[in-house]
């Protein structure tokens, strides 16, 4: 049989990464069945054309995840398909908690012939069988001969081929600088960005998360020498192709046991199995010395850090207390001591907001590192303690926002503000962190570095632009270096003294991203 999996697209921009669960089930599907990936933030399809790809690629099953924010896209395309005849299973975090929703049996549409409750690691394969037999049943969970939901041990982990898979619509690099691009240094001809994870699970429930709920307050982790094998196939991988690998470890929180965290990355450093990384860390472990000497060495270049907000009384309101507003600081010039920065996310809108948080938050940014300010806000996500708590409290003005999805719109009131207001504290935010004199001031700071980190800054700023102002067309583009052009200017001509001036032995150069420049005997 022919399998399907697709990921529908956000709307705003193309994602800078695939989804992982896409290769996790191409890796755990039975052999002797085909199995084809389509993410619509990198082929961008409407309803038609997924019907007619379906049909065209004798599709004989098709799996659809969706975070809330993209389900109603993703319903929408479940529609199309099924209408072909082809039967469509849904899984996710969405579907999870509402699983009633997709297949119909709340008094709206059916939109999946099946939904794979929690993690389908274990069920999927079933499900593929069930599909082959005409017998595919409505849900699928996974639980233990007791009843009782099982989550999946990460040990054995299944090898994702990807030195094999075809990534070509993963490339970040644009087609026509490809055969430019590869003989520059290692090879610069593709860029990709590959999620990997290395263990599941969150024990610090903050109030809005999904994630304890999800995978579970106890943690599993896969082995060293799995993670470690991984790393080294994705780096032959890009050596190969004259290319560059990242990736970006998606656990919830990469050092939420920081002895283990430790021995993986010695384990890293120790096979030179070093890539350019990214990862979710909390501030609060953050405070360990040896752990972020471990982190750099290992080739890690940004964290993301969910801070949430400056206001303590607003960690504390969403459990999140463990967060401490006055180390922050401290964490991000450890970091960036090393030349690591720091992705700084944060939600408005949350009970103890007034106007001008924005601005209160970013006399905080501006006096740290500079980085990469990320800003959303607060919503309520099914089955989160936080929706739960808006509902009884009769706060939800729009209690099924995701069938209606409007990016950046409230679904409740706030309590210190109105709607309107907290829509134009996360305006204030972007505009002010995002604008060509923002971009600028970023650059600057980075002065007495050397120019590779300030393009960095500069490149990764004007990437996450495009998570809130909408960047899909070249003339979205053109119109983002126009405004930036004395930055970028700037930029070049410290570059081009850079490339004709020899360089010193004792140089380093932060853009040699698949190979970091890294002592293999730090820590
Ligand atoms: C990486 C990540 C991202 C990446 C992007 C996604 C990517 N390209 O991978 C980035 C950093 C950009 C991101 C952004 C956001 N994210 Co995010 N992200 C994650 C994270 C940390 C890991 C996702 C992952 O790969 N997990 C590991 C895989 C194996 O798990 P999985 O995807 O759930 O898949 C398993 C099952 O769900 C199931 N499954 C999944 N899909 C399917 C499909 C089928 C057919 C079947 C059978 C089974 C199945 O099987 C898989 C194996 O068991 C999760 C948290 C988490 N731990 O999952 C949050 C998470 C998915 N993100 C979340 C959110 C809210 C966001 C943002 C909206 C945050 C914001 N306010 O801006 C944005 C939106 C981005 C967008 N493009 O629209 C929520 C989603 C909750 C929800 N109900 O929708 C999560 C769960 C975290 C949370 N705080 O609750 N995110
Ligand atoms: S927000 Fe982060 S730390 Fe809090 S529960 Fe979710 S994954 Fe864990």
């Amino acid at each position: 049989m022919r399998i399907l999996l697709y990921n529908p697209d956000n709307g705003v921009t193309r994602n800078f990464m695939p989804h992982l669960w896409m290769f996790l089930l191409q890796a755990l599907t039975p052999p002797g069945h085909e199995v084809l990936l389509v993410d619509g933030n990198a082929q961008p399809m409407d309803e038609t054309q997924i019907a007619q790809f379906v049909r065209d690629q004798n599709i004989g099953l098709v799996g659809i995840g969706a975070m809330t924010r993209m389900v109603a896209r993703a319903y929408r395309m479940a529609d199309a398909i099924r209408a072909t005849g082809v039967p469509v299973v849904m899984g996710g975090p969405h579907v999870t908690e509402e699983a009633d929703e997709a297949l119909g049996r709340n008094g709206g549409p059916r939109h999946a012939d099946a939904v794979a409750l929690g993690e389908a690691d274990e069920t999927w394969p079933l499900i593929v069988e069930d599909a082959v037999r005409g017998k595919l049943k409505e849900i699928y969970a996974p639980l233990d001969g007791t009843g009782k939901e099982r989550k999946p041990s990460l040990n054995p982990y299944p090898t994702i081929p990807w030195d094999k898979l075809d990534l070509n619509q993963f490339n970040l690099i644009p087609k026509m600088l490809h055969p430019l691009l590869k003989g520059f240094r290692e090879g610069w001809g593709t860029f990709r960005i590959v999620p990997v994870e290395s263990g599941r699970g969150c024990p610090y429930g903050c109030e809005f998360c999904t994630v304890t709920g999800f995978f579970g307050d106890s943690i599993r982790f896969r082995t060293n020498e799995s993670v470690v094998n991984e790393l080294l196939l994705l780096k032959a991988r890009a050596l190969k192709e004259g290319g560059q690998i990242a990736v970006f470890f998606i656990d919830d929180n990469f050092a939420i046991n920081v002895k283990r965290t430790k021995s993986l990355l010695r384990d890293i450093i120790a096979a030179k199995a070093q890539v350019f990384w990214v990862a979710q860390i909390s501030a609060n472990l953050l405070r360990d010395e040896e752990l972020v000497d471990l982190i750099a060495a290992s080739g890690c270049k940004w964290i993301f850090i969910g801070m949430e907000s400056v206001d303590p009384v607003n960690l504390k309101d969403v459990n999140k207390g463990f967060s401490k507003p006055e180390e922050y600081a401290a964490v991000l010039e450890r970091l960036a001591k090393r030349n690591i920065y720091a992705i700084t996310s944060f939600i408005f809108g949350m009970d103890n907001d007034t106007a001008g948080v924005a601005e209160r938050t970013l006399q905080q940014v501006r006096s740290w590192p500079p980085g990469l300010p990320v800003f959303g806000l607060l919503t309520p996500l099914p089955a989160t303690p936080l929706y739960k708590r808006l509902e009884d409290t009769g706060r939800l003005t729009r209690p099924q926002h995701w069938l209606d999805f409007v990016p950046f719109t409230m679904a409740h009131t706030p309590l210190k503000m109105t709607i309107d207001e907290a829509h134009a504290e996360l305006n204030y935010g972007w505009a002010h962190s995002y604008s060509p004199e923002a971009l600028a001031q970023a650059v600057a700071a980075l002065d007495d570095n050397h120019v590779g980190d300030r393009v960095n800054i500069f490149l990764a700023r004007l990437c996450f632009r495009g998570i809130y102002f909408p960047m899909m067309g070249k003339s979205s583009w053109l119109r983002v270096i126009i405004e930036n052009r004395r930055t970028i200017r700037r930029l070049v001509k410290e570059g081009l003294a850079r490339w004709v001036r020899p360089r010193s032995p004792a140089s380093h150069d932060s853009l040699d991203l698949a190979k970091p420049s890294v002592n293999d005997e730090a820590a």
